[in-house]
Formats: C-alpha cells, structure tokens, sequence
C-alpha cells in the first residue's frame, strides 16, 4: 500500500466549495459543538414547523436512543421537489439511460412534480394512509423515484427490494413488512435481457398471507397476467387522479423507509431511516463529498435497490436540487465502453460507481475509455467495498485524466449517508485510502478486547463515537436485534462491522469485514443466510460458507457441503444446489464454488471453525492456525486435498 498524498489537481481545487482549513474549521465546530452545527445545517432543508431541539442521542448500552430534530416537521418530497420549483422548475432533474442506448429521456423539477402527485394520489384512492408499508420492486426507470417521493409525499414507508431478488426473498420483505401495495413493472430489462418483474410479484404473493394490490408500470410491454380488482396499471390510474397532492405534514422521527440488508446472524434485518436526520445528511454529504455545484450533471451509478441509490440518486441530490442521471443498464452492454459513452453523450461531471465496476472495465482494455470525450468529468467516486490500489490509479489516470479527485466514500445502509472520505477540494488523498471522517463522524479504534486505541498508527474494529443524523434508528419490528447487534459487544459505541488501519497522517484504511459478511461486487451477504438457502435443499445435511478473493468481484462465494447420508456428490448436483440458492435468495447470492466436505471442522462443542474454512478456501494453508481444539482434525487435510477450483 502506498502512503504517499495526491495532491488535489489545481483546477479543480480553484473551484472547490471548500479548501483543507475549511475542512478543518468546520469538523472542529462539528465534533466541539454538535447542537450549534447541526443546528444550523438543518436550515439547508424548508420546515413545515421548525425544530427547537437538534440532538437527543444515547449510544448506552441497554438505553439506545437516537432522535434528532425531533418536534419539527416537513416533507421529503416537498423539500426534494416543490421548493425548488419557483428557481428551477424548468431545470432537469432526472436524466433517465435506458438498457438500449438509443432510448434516453430528461424530467425537470416540473414534471417530476406532477408525477410524484399524481402516484401519490394515486396510492391515497388505493388505501394507502400515512404510516402504511410500500414495496418498490423496480428496475431503474424514473418511476422507481416517483414511486419513493409519492410515499414521501404522503407519509407512506417505502421498502425497495432489489430487483435482483427471487420471488422467495420478495414474499418474505412484504410479509416482514406487512405492506399494503407493491409498485413494480411488466419487466426489466438489462443487458439486453428482460427480467420477469410482475411474474416474480405474482410468484411472491402465492406465499403471502395477507392481500396486497398491486401498481404495474408498462415499461416492456411484455405479457403478463393482471388480477381483476387487484392489479392496476400505472399509466391509467395516473390519469384518472389531480396533478396535485398536498404534502403530508411529517414528524422528523417519523419513519421515511425500510431497506433490508444482510447481516452476520440469521435472516436480512429492516433498516429503517427517519426523515429529519437523514435528509439533512444526504443532502450536507451529497454537496460536501461530490463538491455539489449548479450546471453539474451528477451520475451514481447504483441501483435504487441499496442504499447508495437512495440516498445519492434520489434523496440527496435532489433535496439539492441537482441533475442526477438514472441508468437502467449494465457497464458492459452493449460493449464495455457504456459507461464512457453515456458520460460524453450527458456530459457527466461527477461520477460515482463500485470499484468492482471499476476492475471489470479495467480488465476489458483501456482503448473502451479512450475513445470517448472525457473531458467533462471533474470528479470521481468509489464505494462500496475497499478499492485496490491498481483500480484506484487506472480510475485516476485513464477515466479522469489526471484531472479528477477521487472520493473513495466510506459507508452503510445502517449509516444512511457517507462517514468517511475525502472532501475532495480538501483533503489529499492516498490511493486505497477512505481518508479523513465526515463532519460530525468520530471514528475510534478498538482492539477485539474493546480498548480504545489512542495512538494516531492503530489497527483494529471500527467503531463510531456518538450519534451522527443520518443514523439509522431501529430495526423494523426489532429494536432488540438494533441495540444488541450494533452497541453491545463495544458499549459506548457504533459497531460497524468492519476492520480498519490508522496510519500516520490519521488517514483511515477500510480493512474488510471482521463478522460473518462478505462482500460480493460491493454487495452485502450474510454467509447465514447462504448457508440457510443451502441446507433448505433436501439432499443436504450441512452447509458452510465463507468468502474468498475474487479479481472483479472482490470476494466471491465459497460453500462447503456435506450431503446427506446416500447422496453421492455429481456435477449435476453442484449445478442444481447453485440454481437452488439463485431461487431462494438471487443471482447475487450464487456459489462460486462448492467443495463437497464429508466432514467440517468444529470444535468439541460442536462450533464450526470458519477460521480454518476461509484460510482453506484462500489458499493460505500455512496459517491455518490452532488445530489442536478440533474434534477431529483429520477433516482439514480432506479439504485441503480436495480444495475446490474454479
Ligand atoms: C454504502 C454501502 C456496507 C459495507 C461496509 C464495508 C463496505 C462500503 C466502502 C467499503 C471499504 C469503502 N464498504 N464502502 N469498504 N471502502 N469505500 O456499500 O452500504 O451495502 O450496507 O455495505 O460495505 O464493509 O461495512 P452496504
């Protein structure tokens, strides 16, 4: 790893909102006086009744308690929205890419108004009322963002679920959350391919106890069934209701949306965000990190799926009142150059993608870069997942010419917005490096004893000190499953999962994860939840699984099997437990190789020892460690002769 700082390029560091003693002003004001400095950044947002109280926070292990604003009131789609029309109604707010490159089109402040009223109200003559449980089950068309400020809008809780996942993981996220509606589409398309949306809807549902009706945008035109009574179609009902919708008055504690991710125990957990808190943070994150200004054409490319497509596609740049670009497709259809195309046909200024995507089009040859203009781009971000120093200095030299900074954000769907990165007008950077943390984020470092690391070099867990307003506060129906699995193993403290390096410029290096996650393309998967899809399949008995280094996709999946007592392993087996594990959770989640384990490696008690599992499945035998506490160590020499290989 290097060490040495990148300077901030000159032009753009004459431009910049903010220079390196900005930074320092403002994060001292921001950690010294929180009331003061949130205080003031909560103007950046229009209030129906304005707060007289910013911060109301405890992180005391059993009492966690996290409200912020919390007597004010306003409306998230009003602030993403309405406010902006009298100066910008005629602005775009949304450039939309489709799969195919010939099908594009811009939305401004004005029409996104009047298609957010109009699904609003077109929810309120569904039944829907303030509080109630929406899912979005989308591609990336711009209806995916009406469909979360329509439940903004009304005070509706949105819970997007991936439209990467299986019917099976859909029907348990609208079980879980009891939703009234789910909002999806005929079908997606990507790459060329369609993906059959309203099907798995349908599929989902026949596992569903409860009534659920349903909104179907035709983006396809593809065959699909619809239930009398129970269905509707998105472009009829809009225009059968009024092109105006009052926004719904909201507490600033109120819950804006769910979104499930994976986490080291058991099943997805319901992080839920608030509105107050968390708006004021993706918007403050969204102009400091990308260094917001008007004229940018901002373009994350994130699906609305995960939490880095709602809070910087749609939340935080349009409480700004940015151009934010939506792109259906994938960085490689039709050719690798997609990306670089899209960014000279739109004039991209600021891009922000995974450093997976990164490594893919490294790999697919600098030539797809060079023959597109550039030369609007300014600034560049990473996140997602540590971004190796290789992809950083490709990312550097041959997308942004030298030119650009680049942001490598650190962050979590339980964060709601950016908590470690540079300020790009600010802070030098290091390739591989998250940096400096963000206004009001102190980072502290513990060893796995829980003492606190003082020393400015220090390695160990991540763990954040006090309260920042962007946090999530609870697990849908859960609170117990928040306070223990994030304030009880380090009290006092945010637990963030991840291991972490402080060197000696204070610069923060995002080791990975140090729980049972694994981070697959910047995707998050509970090895648990893996192993559950695994021993769901009748002809196996046990199943373990770890990650492994993976070229493009960072970490890729790696299942350990044991089958039951008569079952013969067979290449034909192995093919179906993968299909198997791409139904009951998705594409995502498939194994990237099984070994077939006639036994695995426990402890006397019974424990699995994941430890020697990720050290057999990264090829590093020399440090498997203590063994001597296995039941029957004669297991690991059996793995490790029959490693398997891709
Ligand atoms: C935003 C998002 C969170 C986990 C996180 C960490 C990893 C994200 C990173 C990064 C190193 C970065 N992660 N950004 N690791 N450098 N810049 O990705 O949320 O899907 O919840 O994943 O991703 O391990 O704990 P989420």
């Amino acid at each position: 790893m290097t060490n040495e700082l990148r300077p901030i390029p000159s032009d753009f560091a004459a431009k910049a909102l903010i220079d390196d003693a900005g930074y320092l002003k403002m994060y001292a004001q921001s950690v010294d006086n929180p009331e003061t400095f949130w205080g003031e950044q909560g103007k950046r947002l229009d209030w129906m009744k304005p707060y007289t109280r910013v911060k109301n926070t405890s992180f005391e292990y059993p009492d966690v308690s996290i409200k912020w604003y919390e007597d004010g009131e306003l409306n998230v789609s009003a602030n993403c929205i309405d406010r902006h029309l009298a100066t910008r109604g005629d602005q775009v707010a949304i450039i939309w890419e489709g799969d195919d490159p010939s099908s594009d089109k811009k939305i401004t402040y004005k029409e996104l108004h009047e298609h957010v009223c109009r699904l609003a109200n077109v929810y309120k003559e569904l039944g829907v009322e303030k509080g109630d449980r929406v899912i979005l089950y989308m591609p990336m068309i711009p209806e995916a963002a009406y469909a979360m400020l329509a439940c903004a809008r009304i005070g509706a809780v949105h819970s997007i679920v991936f439209g990467g996942f299986s019917a099976d993981a859909l029907a348990d996220r609208v079980t879980g959350s009891q939703a009234k509606l789910l909002v999806t589409t005929d079908e997606g398309l990507r790459g060329g391919r369609s993906v059959p949306l309203k099907a798995n809807c349908d599929k989902a549902l026949a596992k569903v106890a409860h009534d659920v009706k349903m909104v179907v945008v035709q983006h396809t035109g593809g065959d699909i069934a619809m239930r009398e009574g129970l269905d509707f179609w998105y472009h009829e009902q809009t225009q059968k209701v009024s092109a105006d919708c009052q926004p719904e008055a909201m507490n600033a504690e109120d819950p804006l949306f769910i979104l499930y991710t994976s986490g080291s125990t058991g099943m997805p957990k319901g992080v839920v965000h608030t509105t107050g808190g968390y708006l004021v943070y993706a918007s403050m994150t969204h102009e400091y990190v990308f260094d917001h200004q008007d004229g940018d054409i901002y373009w994350c490319t994130a699906d609305v799926g995960w939490v880095t497509g709602h809070s910087y596609i749609v939340y935080g740049p349009l409480a700004n009142g940015a151009t934010t670009l939506m792109f259906e497709g994938v960085p490689t259809y039709p050719s690798p150059s997609r990306f670089w195309d899209v960014c000279e046909k739109h004039k991209v200024t600021v891009f922000y993608t995974a450093p997976t995507a990164i490594r893919a089009l490294m790999g697919a040859g600098e030539e797809h870069v060079k023959g597109a203009d550039l030369s609007s781009l300014r600034l560049l971000g990473s996140v997602g997942e540590p971004i190796n120093p290789e992809a950083w200095k490709w990312y550097d030299e041959v997308v942004g010419e030298g030119r650009c900074p680049i942001v490598d954000t650190w962050w979590q769907t339980e964060t709601g917005g950016i908590l470690i990165t540079p300020i790009p007008g600010a802070t030098e950077t290091k390739p591989g490096s998250a940096t400096r943390p963000f206004f009001g984020v102190q980072p502290v470092i513990l060893d796995t004893e829980g003492v606190v690391q003082t020393s400015v070099e220090a390695e160990g867990v991540l763990c954040i000190k006090d309260s920042w307003p962007g946090q999530m506060r609870t697990v849908y129906g859960d609170h117990e499953r928040f306070v223990s699995t994030y304030f009880e193993t380090f009290k006092g403290y945010y637990f963030t999962g991840d291991g972490c390096r402080r060197d000696a410029d204070g610069y923060y290096w995002i080791t990975g994860r140090v729980d049972d996650v694994i981070n697959v393309s910047g995707h998050r998967m509970g090895t648990a939840e893996v192993e559950s899809a695994l021993v769901a399949h009748e002809k196996v008995s046990e199943a373990a699984v770890v990650g492994f280094p993976h070229d493009i996709k960072g970490q890729g999946i790696y299942a350990y099997v044991t089958l039951m007592e008569g079952e013969e392993p067979s290449e034909e087996l192995r093919k179906e437990l993968v299909t198997w594990v791409r139904k009951e959770i998705g594409p995502i989640a498939s194994p990237d190789l099984i070994q077939w384990a006639p036994g695995l490696p426990k402890t006397r008690s019974g424990k699995i020892m994941r430890r020697i599992l990720r050290k057999i499945a990264e090829n590093d035998y020399d440090a498997l460690g203590d063994t001597s506490t296995l039941a029957d160590p004669s297991v690991v020499a059996d793995l490790i002769e029959h490693r398997a290989n891709a």
